[in-house]
């Protein structure tokens, strides 16, 4: 016959073997949390942005989906404005998307006519965070000479893009004390029968 603490090593049990997996479960949820967000609005997007170091160049990224997803490319939407807002036409620059050790995009001639452009990675492999390097190349015609180009260049600006596991912890936890009170209520239940 099985008592409350008979069974109660099996709910600390669930309650480690639950923590262990967190992880795992953790970026699952955040996949299915950032499908949602894509079908219902345009707050699938992460937005970060950052100054060159001389000031006069901001760029701001926008990905999409809002966190790296193992099995989708990220798309990175790019924005060049100047210290007065305006966008910065002809902007050399150029990318690249780590994951880890693994690159996933490398393009060392981006150029934008207006300002705007957006890059894609590979198909990503994990939902690890991703690293965006931008780098400044001087603005100015793509058929010129780059000695010619003008603004920052060689300047390196950083993102990091991370999953947001802060909201999703609650959720575990009362997965793991809602899997506790089930497991016990059904080992009282049995000897009853
Ligand atoms: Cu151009």
């Amino acid at each position: 016959m099985k008592s409350v603490s008979d069974v109660a090593p099996f709910g600390i049990l669930i309650l480690i073997t639950i923590f262990s997996i967190s992880p795992q479960l953790l970026s699952d949820v955040n996949v299915y949390a950032s499908d949602m967000n894509m079908s219902s609005s345009d707050q699938s997007m992460t937005t970060e942005d950052e100054m060159s170091a001389d000031g006069t160049t901001r760029v701001e990224i926008d990905t999409s989906p809002a966190v790296p997803t193992s099995g989708q490319s990220l798309l990175v939407a790019l924005s060049f404005t100047d210290s007065n807002g305006n966008k910065i036409q002809h902007q050399n620059y150029a990318i690249t998307v780590t994951q880890g050790d693994v690159i996933v995009l490398d393009n060392q001639h981006g150029h934008t006519h207006t300002g705007n452009d957006i890059q894609t990675t590979d198909v990503l492999t994990s939902s690890s965070p991703v690293d965006i390097k931008v780098t400044l190349n001087g603005v100015g015609l793509p058929n010129t000479d780059p000695s010619t180009w003008t603004g920052p260049k060689g300047d390196v600006i950083s993102f990091n893009v991370v999953p947001e596991f802060g909201s999703i912890a609650p959720i575990v936890l009362a997965i793991a004390v809602i899997s506790i009170v089930v497991f016990t209520a059904k080992n009282r239940v049995i000897p009853k029968l």
